[in-house]
């Protein structure tokens, strides 16, 4: 009797033991459950992440590929403390470089060949249809009715379309047709054309002074210097479609021109024009954005460097970038 009460009492301490034990045993269970839980979330967040990014970048590096043309970034310009041929941008806003007032990055080609969003046969970017691409730009070269590339910061100085009555002006810094087509930087900001007139090499002849444009047997035909096709019509009829990617709060964007009516104006060439454009988001999450233009040369196939990085709910950050060259897929 005496053994077996102290065996019971025995018995008891043993379970408070074991009860312990199981319930230390328990808490750290559910520590490494709800790690693991944690650790899984990340995961996969980064997971989403990463595809998110790679998403966007093959897009962008799909774009600029086929594109015949770098529009932004431009050259670094020497008059300006801020970096032109860099646009970076996080979110939240780090604070702006010089005495430009708000840091936005932006990437803008022209539309690929390969885009023909109406289906006609024609690609988008060949505005007359004639079979050739930006041939003939006005003096307007976006055809937008706005400074630079519509609602985009064209010279990174912090202001959107700024003076919008001088819409001829392509590059925002005030004057307008002062850097035609050509090998020479006319106005000393670094670029190369990025603001021609109407006669889009400016020497004061159809297509270039002295010879036959299109191969038609004569030798500067029409009277009009802004025919710069040689094909008579308005004498400006295909201006550039910049396809442009930016930010709009944490969303990339990607802004492609359509040949259609899409905001209901009408110009007075027609009902479409350079502010018929469709944006969508092609990423979310994004807590930077950077592209860079690498060289400086006056050539075509610029190379492009391109650094995204989104940042997750739960916490996980991805980082992607890729490099590459306007043109380099055609
Ligand atoms: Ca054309
Ligand atoms: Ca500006
Ligand atoms: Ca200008
Ligand atoms: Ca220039």
């Amino acid at each position: 009797m005496f053994g077996k009460t102290q065996q019971s009492a025995f018995t008891l301490t043993e379970l408070l033991v074991a009860i312990t034990l199981a319930s230390l045993l328990l808490a750290a269970t559910s520590g490494i459950v709800s790690n693991a839980l944690g650790t899984n979330e990340l995961v996969e967040e980064r997971n989403r992440l990463q595809r998110d990014a790679s998403f966007a970048l093959e897009r962008i590096v799909r774009t600029v590929g086929h594109s015949r043309q770098l529009l932004l970034p431009g050259n670094d310009n020497p008059n300006t403390n801020w970096p032109e041929h860099i646009r970076e941008q996080t979110i939240p806003a780090s604070p702006p470089i010089g005495s430009s007032t708000f840091a936005t990055a932006v990437l803008a080609v022209t539309l690929p060949e390969y885009v023909d969003l109406d289906a006609d046969g024609f690609p988008d970017a060949d505005d007359d249809r004639d079979g050739r691409i930006d041939e003939d730009l006005p003096n307007d070269i976006h055809h937008d009715f706005l400074p630079g590339i519509m609602l985009i910061d064209d010279d990174g100085d912090g202001s959107v379309d700024e003076n919008p009555s001088s819409y001829w002006d392509d590059d925002e810094d005030g004057t307008y047709n002062e850097d035609p087509l050509g090998y020479i930087d006319n106005d000393g900001d670094g670029s190369f054309s990025e603001d021609p007139p109407s006669d889009n090499n400016g020497d004061g002849c159809p297509g270039v002074c002295g010879v036959d444009d299109d191969g038609n047997g004569t030798v500067d035909g029409t009277s009009d210097d802004t025919d710069d096709d040689e094909q008579g019509g308005s004498g400006f009829e295909d201006p550039y479609d910049p396809v442009v990617f930016y930010l709009d709060g944490d969303s990339l964007m990607e802004r492609m021109p359509v040949p259609w009516n899409e905001d209901g104006n009408s110009s007075p060439d027609g009902p479409n024009d350079g502010r018929d454009v469709v944006a969508s988001a092609i990423a979310n999450n994004v807590t930077r954005l950077r592209f860079e233009k690498a060289d400086s040369s006056t050539g075509s196939a610029h190379l492009v460097l391109i650094e995204l990085e989104l940042t997750g709910q739960a916490g996980a950050v991805v980082s992607l970038g890729a490099s590459v060259r306007v043109g380099g897929s055609l």
